[in-house]
């Protein structure tokens, strides 16, 4: 059984105090972690550590930057927040190593995302858990981009045929007009009223693009809480299951 997990910025840090580790929230969800068993990838977002310095130095996902300071400054970043998650996991004995995207991935003109997946595949199968990151990755005509944690969840469920996606987030699932979590999702357009409209292209808009790129997955996906965690790890489906 191989599950890719992502944990949210907005989850691990305090999203408006720059470079905060939310020690409280990434204890919580290393705890859950530490008892998981089977393989097990995870990426985190950016929180208050690459968005600070990729809003401060204009990069997005579309928007690339030649600046050598910049890539610095956000992988810098990005590093930081990896090693405070890595020191949180094994201390509740999580087998975790770091693997930096900036390294291996890059960007094909077109956008379209390389990443070294032998790499995060053969860590996976000799029994640690690799912990990637969103970062800037070098992209060919651009300079360099931004890589966000959605968009490398998603591909690495594909390269490593995941039999289940996680998304631990600021909030407990999808919620509808009402305000409830919805169960189940399986198609795009019974929701897309309460969710909001996303540009296709976009696997960073929000709740509406993370729904709409869960859903292109083969796997089963779940969106949660960090309360939901221990019983997504468990097998259940807490939150939203989308697919
Ligand atoms: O928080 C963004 O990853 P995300 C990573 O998953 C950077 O969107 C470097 C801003």
């Amino acid at each position: 059984m191989t599950t890719v997990l992502k944990l949210g910025g907005s989850v691990i840090t305090e999203k408006e105090t720059p470079e905060t580790v939310d020690d409280a929230a990434l204890q919580r969800a290393s705890a859950a972690l530490g008892g998981s068993s089977g393989r097990l990838a995870v990426v985190h977002g950016g929180g208050s550590f690459g968005h600070h310095y990729a809003a401060s130095h204009g990069v997005s996902t579309t928007a690339g930057t030649r600046d050598d300071v910049a890539i610095r400054e956000i992988h810098g970043a990005m590093k930081r927040l990896n090693a405070a998650v890595i020191d949180a996991l094994v201390e509740t004995g999580v087998p975790a190593v770091p693997v930096h995207p900036f390294s291996g991935a890059y960007r094909r003109s077109d956008g379209t995302l390389r990443f070294p997946e032998g790499a995060v595949a053969t860590t996976l199968e000799e029994g640690f858990v690799p912990v990637l990151h969103g970062d800037v990755v070098a992209h060919a005509t651009e300079g360099a981009t931004i890589l966000s944690g959605d968009e490398l969840v998603v591909a690495l469920a594909e390269a490593l045929s995941a039999d289940r996606v996680g998304v631990c987030s600021a909030v407990s699932g999808v919620y509808d007009a009402d305000g409830e979590v919805i169960a189940h999702i399986d198609s795009f357009d019974d929701v897309a009223a309460a969710v909001g409209a996303s540009d296709e292209t976009d696997v960073t808009g929000g709740m509406a693009g993370k729904v709409r790129t869960l859903l292109s997955l083969d796997a089963p996906a779940s969106v949660f809480g960090v309360d939901g965690l221990g019983a997504f790890l468990d097998g259940d489906d807490p939150g939203t299951r989308i697919g």
